[in-house]
């Protein structure tokens, strides 16, 4: 070893030629110090508490982990977060891909935004995780909000289940709260089990549908149409201004066929254009009626009082199912049962009985 310092490898720095001020000493030296420095639970939740918006990421980060050393960190900080939580307005935005979610966000952010509001915006993504984001992952239609120092876009947590996805979005809009955001806007997509999730976590659900295709074109189940508070139909611009307005009127009339909601609210109507920002401001106004109805009646309190218990039980039937399926002895015992049910060995009953009680013996 100790001829290294004559060997002429080539492998061994020139004189001369300094290293590039991404790799110099001292950069590394700095990447170094902050990596050890990681910040303690009180200071990130004092950071998050003061506005500083590296605290809130880092935060959100610890939250996202899938590594178990860090849950007990993420509690602590929501737990310091929670009493200066609960001050937004969270507001849930759906409709199929292609719709105009993400340019309507943009235009209805920066609206938000030159209203002096702050902004976040959060996503409830599953399939993020098979498709490393598929809303939110490219910021290209958010061009202007992501610029803007008044909003913050946080793309969807890459969970293995909808159920911790949800749940590290909840958590996250607690974050954002205690940071200062007056509004939330988490979009999700317009199929599947996520709009349940969502709906569970907002005050105000909105879903965007476009002119002229009919439900089964625009794949919206009619339990995501029971859920909205309004229905907008997006694209109102150019030769659709017409059709948009129709189409409004047909959701209209379908509106009417549903159950009255317990919010006292009746579901509204709009159209309007991600693009051009036309009726735009109508949605904002439509979320203020909404507000001020439900302050008035209450129901903004207990529907929030209701939710946090649903997160509750959630949460535990999220965490009991994660311990189960990560048993080693089930993990085994599961792919042999799994055979023997496909096969008519055994009931489907009987082998969820036995797996069972495998667990709960041990
Ligand atoms: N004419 C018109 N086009 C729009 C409007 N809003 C969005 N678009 C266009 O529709 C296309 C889809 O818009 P996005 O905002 O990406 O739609 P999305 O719902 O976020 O789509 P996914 O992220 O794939 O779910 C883009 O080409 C937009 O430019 C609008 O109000 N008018
Ligand atoms: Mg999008």
């Amino acid at each position: 070893m100790s001829t290294k310092k004559n060997n002429p490898s080539a492998l061994n720095e020139k004189a001369g030629i300094s290293p590039p001020e991404i790799i110099s000493s001292n950069a590394i030296q700095q990447i170094k110090e902050s990596r050890k420095k990681q910040p303690s639970s009180q200071e990130l939740i004092d950071g998050i508490l003061a506005g500083n918006i590296t605290a809130l990421s880092r935060a959100i980060t610890l939250i996202e982990s899938t590594n178990s050393n860090h849950l007990t960190k993420a509690n602590e900080v929501i737990n310091g977060c929670l009493p200066h939580a609960n001050q937004s307005i969270r507001i849930g935005i759906t409709g199929v891909p292609g719709v105009g979610k993400s340019t309507f966000i943009e235009a209805f952010g920066k609206y938000l935004t030159s209203l002096g509001k702050k902004v976040a915006v959060l996503a409830v993504d599953p399939s993020s995780t098979i498709s490393h984001g598929s809303i939110l992952g490219d910021k290209t239609r958010m061009e202007e909000l992501v610029k803007d120092k008044n909003a913050f876009i946080r793309p969807s947590a890459s969970g293995e289940t909808l159920g911790g996805v949800a749940r590290k979005t909840r958590e996250t809009i607690t974050l954002c709260e205690a940071y200062g955001f007056d509004v939330i806007l988490i979009e999700t997509v317009g199929v599947g089990q996520s709009e349940t999730a969502v709906h569970s976590m907002v005050d105000f659900f909105l879903l965007l549908k476009i002119a002229g295709a009919g439900d089964e074109l625009q794949g919206i189940k009619r339990g995501i149409m029971e859920m909205a508070d309004a229905i907008v139909i997006n694209k109102a611009d150019g030769d659709y201004i017409k059709k948009a307005q129709l189409t409004k009127v047909e959701f209209n009339r379908a509106l009417h066929l549903f159950p009255p909601k317990k919010s006292g609210w009746i579901p509204t109507t709009a159209t309007c254009s991600a693009l051009t920002q036309e009726g735009i401001d109508g949605v904002w106004q439509t979320i203020l009626d909404y507000l001020e109805l439900v302050h008035s009646n209450h129901y903004f309190v207990e529907k929030r009082k209701e939710q946090n218990q649903f997160w509750m039980i959630e949460t535990i039937d999220e965490q009991l199912k994660t311990h189960f399926y990560n048993q080693p002895n089930i993990i085994q015992l599961l792919e042999s049962t799994k055979k023997a049910v496909q096969n008519n060995e055994i009931s489907p009953f009987a082998a969820a009985q036995t797996l069972l009680d495998s667990y709960f013996k041990k």
